[in-house]
């Protein structure tokens, strides 16, 4: 098929993507309490890797109505971004008070959004637990926090549900449990878990928080579709991240079974019990009493939580038996082919090369995996050494023009050609940001922000992307 009778389908939602604290800045402004995103970025020695926090961010709390200015002028039909438990309910539980200070903001916000004719879609949870709830009792470790979830979700979808028809409960929950509790490199920062894992300890962190994160996605769920669905008719899911495994020699059966072991781990931890009802089968062996279990209460509620996959995706890896550890089904994974070229283009950070058939192969394996339609809800690229650029060099991303062509042809590929049901895609980012343990050096933005003034300019990226959703809109 040609590239010019290739469309999207009339619903789809394009757009970019944010998180609250990587933008917003402003952290104890109007009413808003502590996140572990805070405390983590202020501990010393400073775990961040140029010293820095989500203090200013790129000021967004203040500069959110030229922010919309700039999403209009990119042609965009839909935003997806993360509100901050902490400004909406500034000691996190159950019983604390409800901020309406924090109400306000986004209600103006999505508000003016709506306005501009942008689709809001709403992460309720992109990392920032406020920190009393790490303090009172552990955060995600403790159970406490489902219920303490559930109930800023509701107060969320009661402030805003009239005008949010998409939402996202959690992003990336292997995120958090691995680099949060077991290599301790993202807030909360723990990591003695990860010496005591190896040898079968049950109490190992990350497992536990990530089936607290399943639980507290699942009853979020549950309340949406019984409390609100009926009457605001949106939809709820989770996002997943994923990387495309595939094996290192192409199809021996040890590299075969390692990609697999790979994709059941990053993948299947956590959609194998939301869409099909089970932990996979490699993990349960795997890990023993370390994997909680569900009650048959729970697995119920559990079981078909998610209206949609949720796909943030960035990159491919080849994948070998060997090393690694629990977190990633013990195997080996990189970017270099047995004949020793690489896949594609290296980005600013090590994690990360261009590799669109991975993308197109990702989209099928989950497709027939899983059987929900799709919402991709980050992709991006960070170029090399963009942070040492002049304003008007760093502008002229050739790199990421270069990533965003490949993967956006995927991705028409994959609905066009191959039948997979991709209801969105939203670029990441809208802005350069606070790249968590990176701080600002590395930037994944459309738009390039000079931190000194908060300036933004846009990149030629934002241009690319723009004129690629004109081309392949429906008509
Ligand atoms: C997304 O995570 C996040 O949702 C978003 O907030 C973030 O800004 C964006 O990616 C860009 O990173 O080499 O061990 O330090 C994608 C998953 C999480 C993958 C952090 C790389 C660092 C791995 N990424 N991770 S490490």
């Amino acid at each position: 098929m040609t590239n010019d009778k290739m469309k999207l389908p009339s619903d789809f939602m394009f757009g970019l993507a944010t998180a609250s604290y990587q933008i917003e800045g402003s952290t104890t402004a109007s009413g808003r309490g502590p996140s572990i995103w805070d405390t983590f970025t202020h501990k010393k020695p400073f775990p961040i890797a140029d010293g820095s926090t989500g203090d200013n961010a790129t000021d967004s709390f203040r500069r959110w109505k030229s922010d919309i200015a700039l999403l209009k002028s990119y042609g965009v039909n839909s935003y997806r971004f993360s509100i901050s438990w902490s400004r909406i309910i500034p000691n996190g539980g159950r019983n604390d008070p409800v901020n309406q200070e924090g109400i306000r903001f986004y209600r103006d916000f999505i508000e003016e959004l709506v306005k501009a004719g942008i689709k809001p879609c709403v992460t309720l949870y992109h990392w920032d637990l406020p920190h009393t709830l790490h303090d009172r009792y552990g955060g995600w470790l403790n159970r406490e926090t489902v219920d303490d979830f559930v109930h800023y979700a509701k107060v969320c979808f009661q402030a805003v549900g009239d005008l949010v028809k998409h939402w996202i409960t959690h992003n990336e929950p292997w995120i958090i449990s691995v680099l949060g509790y077991g290599y301790g490199i993202f807030a909360p920062g723990r990591s003695s878990n990860r010496e005591r894992s190896a040898e079968g300890d049950s109490n190992a962190e990350p497992w536990i928080v990530s089936h607290n994160l399943i639980l507290s996605h699942a009853y979020a769920a549950k309340l949406y579709r019984e409390e609100f669905k009926p009457t605001q008719g949106g939809s709820i899911g989770i996002t997943l991240d994923c990387v495309w495994y595939m094996p290192y020699d192409g199809d021996s059966p040890e590299c075969v079974q390692a990609a697999q072991r790979a994709l059941d781990t990053r993948i299947g931890w956590f959609a194998d019990p939301i869409y099909k009802g089970h932990y996979p089968s490699s993990l349960v062996s795997s890990l023993g009493d370390r994997l909680p279990k569900f009650t048959p209460e729970e697995i119920a509620v559990v079981h078909g939580s998610s209206d949609f996959f949720g796909l943030n995706t960035y990159t491919s890896n080849l994948v070998r038996p060997g090393g690694g550890d629990d977190f990633n089904g013990k195997v080996t994974t990189g970017f270099v082919r047995p004949d020793g070229t690489q896949l594609g283009t290296q980005a600013h950070v090590s994690w990360l090369q261009s590799y669109p058939p991975g993308f197109r192969a990702l989209l099928n394996y989950l497709w027939k995996t899983y059987n929900k339609p799709i919402y991709v809800t980050e992709n991006g690229f960070a170029v090399k050494d963009e942070n040492k650029l002049s304003i008007p060099e760093a502008i002229n991303d050739v790199d990421r023009v270069d990533y965003y062509r490949g993967y956006t042809q995927a991705l028409l590929e994959a609905i066009n050609v191959d039948g997979v049901d991709v209801k969105s895609y939203f670029a990441w980012s809208l802005l350069d940001n606070f790249e968590w343990a990176d701080g600002y050096g590395v930037r994944f933005g459309v738009t390039y922000v000079d931190y000194d003034t908060q300036e933004r300019f846009p990149k030629k990226s934002s241009r690319f992307l723009k004129e690629w959703y004109e081309e392949h809109k429906a008509s």
